[in-house]
């Protein structure tokens, strides 16, 4: 069998999202997942100009040395773009893998460790009360765990806090909108959002929270100090994560689980973070890391560890990202939780796909390969939008990390 086309797909059903569908002599074809959150046509160039042509004339099957040859013929190494790119390709080959296989692709992976995945959802409100029944509708969903974000009094917009329930879209202008943040607005408030929302759920429900790395990691460790009594299954993004030994200040003085990698594109953005067990979750994602391949790699480092996995899975990660999580998720030893954010119906429609939500888990397609494809019909109707992530300012005007 050899790659006779790929092609990019950009469409915007309400969001952006980049697809290369891979197809073989033989008539297969894989989809994969390439979209970067306000930078979606780099990552199309980049397959478009310079790894498309290299595909033509391949054997599918060699997913492994496909990876090798993409990741080291680069010669420039790793990066958002460059992975996204290599992680659409190797998904897409998964996904034909599959197909020819008859197998949906966890099989192919080891087969089933669990019955499901436990997802969670985003609950997010302005005032407290608002927070208490956006996560009362999600345990009516049936969810096991919430993400919690509230507004913080004294700031006029909070990142993470949305008009939408279900949908949230971060990146709402071409030209990114600007924010303003306080530290001690923020540290001063959120543990009293975690103790009303413990009142009202009980010991069982497991919460995290998302500080979108606007910490340093001593007022990091505050914060975790803070939010011990409400026993959180994980604080994200504490802090930037360049420097990984940065860690180590917030594990030195707190209990509270962390979380970190959902900007992380490379084993090696965590290999500090997983080998010193400074964190407790790695949240790199198949799209932005590498894909199926590169990822799994991530994970086995992590479970030597006693790092669980616990991806990104935001709506800018398209239904074909959400597909391939779902088949590693349910392979892999050291699962721990994925992120779901519900895709609207109009990106539902372009992306059909066979994974489905019951009872708190989300299943994978049992059909093979990923289960899920594009609708280029479709996606034509809906042309790309520029739409921006914002940026943050310190109440001083100083820019802050996002
Ligand atoms: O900011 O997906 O945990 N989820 C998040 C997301 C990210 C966006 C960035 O593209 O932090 O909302
Ligand atoms: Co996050």
């Amino acid at each position: 069998m050899r790659i006779v086309d790929a092609r990019v797909i950009v469409t915007c059903p309400g969001r952006n999202f980049v697809t290369l569908k891979i197809v073989t002599d033989e008539g297969v074809t894989g989809v994969g997942d390439a979209t970067l959150n306000g930078r979606e046509l780099a990552v199309a160039a980049y397959l478009t100009e310079h790894v498309i042509p290299t595909l033509i004339g391949r054997d599918p099957a060699r997913i492994e040395d496909t990876w090798q040859y993409l990741y080291r013929g680069a010669y420039w190494r790793r990066g958002p773009v460059t992975m996204s790119a290599i992680a659409a390709v190797d998904t897409a080959l998964w996904d034909i893998k599959g197909k020819v296989a008859g197998l949906p692709v966890y099989q192919l992976l080891g087969g089933r460790s669990r019955e499901g995945v436990t997802v969670y959802g985003h609950a997010n409100g302005d005032t407290v009360d608002d927070v208490l029944t956006a996560v009362a509708s999600y345990v009516d969903l049936g969810y096991r765990a919430v993400r919690v974000q509230s507004g913080i009094p004294g700031l006029p917009v909070t990142y993470g806090v949305s008009k939408d329930k279900l949908f949230y879209e971060p990146a709402d202008a071409a030209v990114p909108t600007e924010a303003a943040w306080s530290t001690e607005r923020y540290l001063s408030f959120v543990p009293s959002v975690f103790a009303r929302v413990r009142e009202e759920f009980g010991p069982t429900l497991k919460l995290l929270h998302d500080v979108h790395h606007r910490l340093t990691p001593i007022e990091a460790a505050r914060l975790g100090r803070g939010l011990e009594p409400y026993a959180l299954t994980w604080m994200e993004d504490p802090v930037p994560a360049e420097l990984q030994e940065g860690f180590r200040l917030i594990r030195q003085h707190t209990t509270t689980p962390i979380a970190v990698g959902e900007v992380f594109n490379s084993v090696w953005d965590c290999e500090q973070l997983i080998r010193e067990q400074l964190i407790d979750y790695i949240r790199a994602t198949v799209v932005h890391a590498g894909g199926i391949t590169h990822l799994r790699r991530i994970f086995d480092l992590a479970a030597l560890h006693h790092v669980r996995s616990g991806s990104h899975g935001a709506t800018d990660l398209s239904p074909v990202c959400m597909a391939a999580a779902l088949h590693l998720d349910l392979a892999i030893p050291n699962f721990g939780l994925q992120e779901y954010m519900r895709h609207t119906p109009a990106t539902d429609e372009v992306f059909p796909h066979g994974y489905h939500f019951a009872d708190g888990y989300l299943h994978p397609s049992e059909a093979p390969g990923l289960g899920v494809d594009i609708d280029e019909d479709l996606a034509a109707k809906y042309p790309y939008r520029p739409a921006s992530l914002p940026v943050n300012r310190l109440e001083d005007g100083t820019l802050h990390n996002w």
